[in-house]
């Protein structure tokens, strides 16, 4: 174990109120690519960007081209839970992890184990008919080449934030309490660059420390108490095995 895992996992065993912070890269090692590191989808993009065909404005102007995208991009049925998933579950039944939150939408944390997952960015789990309200489970909209409708002949929506919209209030007010309280923050797999989520880690306080676990540089590792800038699931599978 090198001194910085080493470093994060005495963190671990100082603290009593840690809160995990994350987004895309814990799941990369699962089989889900993030949108910003080399081999992210932002680079994989052709023409339109990858804001503009998740926003609000495309699902409402092109729902089947909305669907069609998200459908081959953001859609990963089969992909499981990684060690970094495991490791923050195992956290929480430690009874030291207090919360999750996070920008993902693919129910990892919650498949490992997790129970109080705050999901900033919504669910690709959770789908709902636009006009009367039905709720459909993903397995029934992973096919087709036009946007799923309802038996009622309404658009379905992922209940997932596209960009142009909003978060929820609800979510955010509970990830805001959970982080002010913590005594460790760790945040990962986060380029940190999505606002408003990313402003979050800023809500932590003065005396709570704050460990920042993902391969590239993020704008807040100044502000961090140890960065490590490796692979989060061998990171976090090591210190928190040992802590
Ligand atoms: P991002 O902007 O793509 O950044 C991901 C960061 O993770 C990058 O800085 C990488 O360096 C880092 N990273 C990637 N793999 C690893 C790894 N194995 N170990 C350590 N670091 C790693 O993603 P953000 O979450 O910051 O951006 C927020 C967007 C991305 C949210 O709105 C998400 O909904 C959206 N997104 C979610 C998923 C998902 O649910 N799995 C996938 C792709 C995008």
């Amino acid at each position: 174990m090198n001194a910085e895992v080493s470093k994060l996992q005495q963190m671990i065993r100082n603290a009593e109120n840690i809160v995990f912070f994350g987004g895309a890269g814990v799941s990369t090692r699962s089989g889900i690519p993030d949108f910003r590191s080399a081999h992210g989808l932002y680079r994989q993009a052709q023409g339109k960007s990858y804001e503009e065909m998740l926003s609000i404005g495309y699902f409402e102007n092109d729902p089947d081209g909305f669907w069609r995208f998200y459908r081959d991009v953001m859609l990963y049925p089969d992909a499981q839970p990684n060690g970094a998933h495991l490791a923050l579950a195992a956290l929480e039944k430690q009874g030291k992890c207090k919360a999750v939150v996070t920008q993902n939408i693919d129910g990892l944390h919650q498949a490992a184990g997790s129970k109080n997952v705050l999901e900033l960015h919504g669910s690709v789990h959770r789908n709902h008919c636009m006009r009367c309200g039905t709720f459909f489970p993903l397995d029934a909209l992973l096919k087709g080449e036009k946007a799923p409708r309802c038996q009622c002949g309404g658009l379905i929506k992922p209940d997932v934030v596209l960009y142009g919209e909003c978060l929820e209030e609800e979510v955010l007010e509970k990830a805001v309490k959970a982080i002010q309280q913590c005594d460790l923050l760790i945040v990962g797999g986060t380029s940190l660059v999505v606002h408003p989520a990313a402003g979050l880690i800023s809500y932590r306080s003065a005396s709570a420390k704050m460990a920042l676990l993902n391969r590239d540089e993020t704008p807040y590792d100044d502000t961090a108490d140890l960065v490590v800038r490796e692979d989060i699931a061998s990171t976090l599978e090591q210190a928190v095995q040992q802590a």
